[in-house]
């Protein structure tokens, strides 16, 4: 990679991560950073993303969530079948005491469903998650990059290095 190409890529970093990390609370129950991908083209679902920490003394689910960006929303997990890794849903997220869940590609995740619209990069929408105990909130789901694999708050040099090619050869998909 030439050097031109390393700033373009580092700028194009840069111009994605939002300016301060998101944090939402609800009782015990903390939602940070959450974040979805990109949709390309006309793709009919998309997924997003958030870390949910459970700092109380009781354990807890999230059992819904729901927005009107698209039709249906469901959660869901990834789990092998054979060598092949499949979404399921799932009826709910345990969130036990004391501990941080990370809904991720590749793992847990909001499904939307039908969206009605593409997810377009630099744009939010409301989501709005139920949890067992704690209750009921909304958050504001920003929107990164087709290419994204985290919301861009997992640490400096590690996030580049995840970044770097792949962002770039996804652009002319
Ligand atoms: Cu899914």
């Amino acid at each position: 990679m030439t050097i031109r190409l390393m700033i373009a890529a580092a700028a194009a970093i840069l111009a994605a991560l939002p300016v301060y990390a998101q944090e939402y609370r609800q009782g015990d129950i903390a939602i940070e950073n959450p974040w979805a991908r990109a949709t390309a083209g006309r793709a009919a679902n998309g997924a997003g993303f958030m870390k949910l920490v459970n700092s109380g003394s009781t354990d807890d689910r999230l059992i819904k969530a729901e927005t009107g960006v698209a039709k249906k929303t469901e959660l869901h997990t990834h789990m092998m079948e054979g060598d092949v890794m499949k979404m399921r849903p799932v009826p709910a997220i345990d969130l036990p005491a004391g501990q941080s869940v990370m809904l991720k590609p590749g793992g847990l995740h909001v499904m939307m469903m039908g969206l009605h619209d593409p997810l377009k990069q630099g744009e939010s929408f409301p989501v709005t998650l139920t949890f067992e105990k704690a209750g009921t909130v909304t958050v504001d789901v920003p929107i990164q990059s087709v290419g994204a694999k985290s919301s861009g708050h997992m640490g400096g040099h590690g996030h580049m290095k995840k970044h770097g090619h792949g962002d770039m050869k996804k652009k002319s998909e």
